[in-house]
């Protein structure tokens, strides 16, 4: 497959695993699941370029279960949807970019998940920087992670490697670029 069309699947993919599986008929199992099979039939893709899809991703954004028949998002979800991830032990800091538009509403009331089910944090300024070019001009917030998980916050870190909480209040929350 050429670039554009593994980018046309991987985007139709992240829609429906994590925004909308009922505009193809499917409905997330548990844990985010949808059958392979029922997927394929969906899309009109056939395995092969699903696999290729799946390992080639840049952000490695969807993962099979260890049967290889279901396959989910790993992170992003705007859908309710308990990923099962175990509470984990985060660096000591994580990094959000964000635009200049949202700085004021952000450290006045802190991180929210917004449209999604959990914040997500990266580990590092560069990948933080990355997810905040896709709006604007980056504005680089530094997450005290440790303080927050001493002050009993969970953090859940999913397959794809982004760091989830559901809120971070904005005494946990410096601006660094
Ligand atoms: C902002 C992409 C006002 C927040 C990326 C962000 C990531 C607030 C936007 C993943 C706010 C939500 C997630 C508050 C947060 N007031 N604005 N209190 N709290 N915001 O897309 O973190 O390519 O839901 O700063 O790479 O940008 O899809 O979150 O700008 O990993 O795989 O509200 O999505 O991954 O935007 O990005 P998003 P995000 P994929």
């Amino acid at each position: 497959m050429n670039e554009k069309e593994m980018i046309r699947i991987s985007k139709r993919l992240a829609l429906h695993l994590r925004h909308d599986p009922a505009a193809l008929g499917l409905t997330l199992a548990p844990g985010g699941w949808v059958a392979v099979d029922a997927l394929l039939r969906a899309l009109k893709i056939t395995r092969e370029q699903l696999d290729e899809v799946v390992e080639t991703n840049n952000k490695r954004r969807f993962a099979f279960d260890e049967t290889g028949t279901r396959i989910r998002a790993s992170q992003g979800h705007s859908v309710s949807v308990d990923l099962g991830l175990a509470d984990a032990v985060p660096p000591d800091v994580l990094y959000h970019g964000t635009v200049p538009k949202f700085l004021d509403a952000i450290l006045h009331e802190g991180l929210r998940p917004m449209k999604r089910h959990a914040v997500h944090l990266s580990a590092t300024v560069d990948t933080a920087r990355i997810v905040a070019a896709r709006r604007g001009k980056p504005v680089i917030l530094r997450v005290d992670a440790a303080g927050m998980a001493a002050a009993g916050h969970a953090f859940q870190v999913s397959a794809n490697g982004v760091w989830l909480t559901a809120t971070v209040p904005p005494e946990h929350l410096y601006r660094v670029g």
